[in-house]
């Protein structure tokens, strides 16, 4: 057994929790091998809830878990972590639109930015899931300025999730055969999912899939299935975004093994992306962490106005909450 490794939570008592912490405890993120210390960071009104989410860690007697802490402090939580699920904020419901829930969720980012920097280990990697994802990780990071542009990720996976999904059902074959779908941009409707580098079982995706689908069925189902699944369940997806926050951090934490995967993290300029927004890329990570953006893929004309599309949405939220940029 290797030492253990702290890994924070936030929102540690919320639905995507309820899932997310036995994954993580179970070995699915970070190895089989690797056992882990949960720091979990909650709201002071949500602690007695959170104690009874820890008693039921406990009586899961799950060997992995060799330690749970749970508090109402970001520097507590956060102290030495060595990865962290931004996971803590108020789920759109079904009243509110995007621009009412970068206000309600965007000061949050702040004090837990400031307080990653002051205790988290150097190295940390930080996944944001709360929405909205792209810009509330913008905040953490202009906040946390010392550390490295390269701790800091949204979370995306799920949207390629739902594109590999749907193309494997549309197939009939595992989704573990449909390699190389990544998204675009900002976790939200106007995200494009890219098949042009799809492969099945190894051969190209496209001489499969009718181009009317991919334009119709596919890319309307894929961007429409997060309110599709509030208005059937009455709540945001839970389960399957504990499942892609362990998906993309055991790819950050282990490598890719070579496949392309989505990720949004702090443009270096790719694609016309401006510096800093936290955009959806194309990547490929290395078993070592490092994360490398697939340059140079041609840009056809939808993706392009797609690109731009984003930029203007994520910039637009930039300008929201320019007053949390420190
Ligand atoms: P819940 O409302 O069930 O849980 C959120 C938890 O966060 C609550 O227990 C609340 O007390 C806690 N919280 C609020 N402010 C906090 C703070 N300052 N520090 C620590 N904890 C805090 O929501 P849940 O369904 O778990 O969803 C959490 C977030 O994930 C929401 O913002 C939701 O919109 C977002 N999602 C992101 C997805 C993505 O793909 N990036 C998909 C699923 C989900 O929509």
């Amino acid at each position: 057994m290797k030492a253990p490794i702290r890994v924070a939570v936030t929102g540690a008592a919320g639905n995507i929790a309820y899932s997310l912490l036995w994954r993580i405890a179970g070995g699915d993120c970070f190895g089989p091998d690797q056992p882990v210390i949960l720091q979990l960071l909650e709201i002071t009104a949500a602690l007695d809830k959170l104690s009874g989410v820890i008693m039921e860690l406990e009586d899961s007697a799950l060997p992995l878990l060799w330690g749970v802490v749970g508090t109402d402090a970001p520097d507590v939580a956060f102290a030495d972590t060595e990865a962290v699920f931004l996971v803590g904020s108020r789920p759109r419901t079904k009243d509110m639109d995007r621009s009412d829930l970068v206000a309600a969720n965007g000061p949050i980012f702040v004090g837990q930015g400031k307080s990653l920097e002051a205790v988290a280990r150097r190295t940390v990697k930080v996944v944001t899931v709360g929405n909205p994802c792209n810009t509330n990780c913008l905040i953490a990071r202009a906040n946390a300025k010392k550390l490295p542009d390269t701790a800091f990720s949204a979370m995306t996976r799920l949207d390629q999730n739902r594109s590999a999904a749907q193309i494997a059902k549309k197939l009939g074959v595992s989704p573990d055969a449909v390699h190389n779908v990544f998204v675009w941009g900002n976790h939200s409707d106007t995200m494009a999912p890219d098949l042009r580098l799809a492969t099945i079982a190894g051969a190209r995706a496209g001489e499969r899939l009718e181009p009317a689908w991919v334009d119709g069925d596919f890319k309307k189902t894929v961007a429409t299935r997060g309110k599709a699944i509030i208005n059937a369940r009455g709540a945001s997806s839970a389960a399957s975004a504990a499942s892609a926050a362990v998906d993309h951090m055991r790819d950050w934490w282990k490598g890719s093994e070579g496949r392309i995967v989505a990720m949004a993290i702090p443009s270096h300029g790719w694609y016309g992306v401006p510096e800093g927004l936290i955009f959806s890329f194309p990547v490929r990570i290395d078993p070592t962490g490092s994360v490398s953006v697939v340059d140079g893929l041609p840009v056809d004309a939808w993706t392009e106005a797609r690109i731009k599309e984003n930029v203007a949405d994520l910039e637009t939220e930039r300008n929201a909450v320019a007053a949390l940029l420190g």
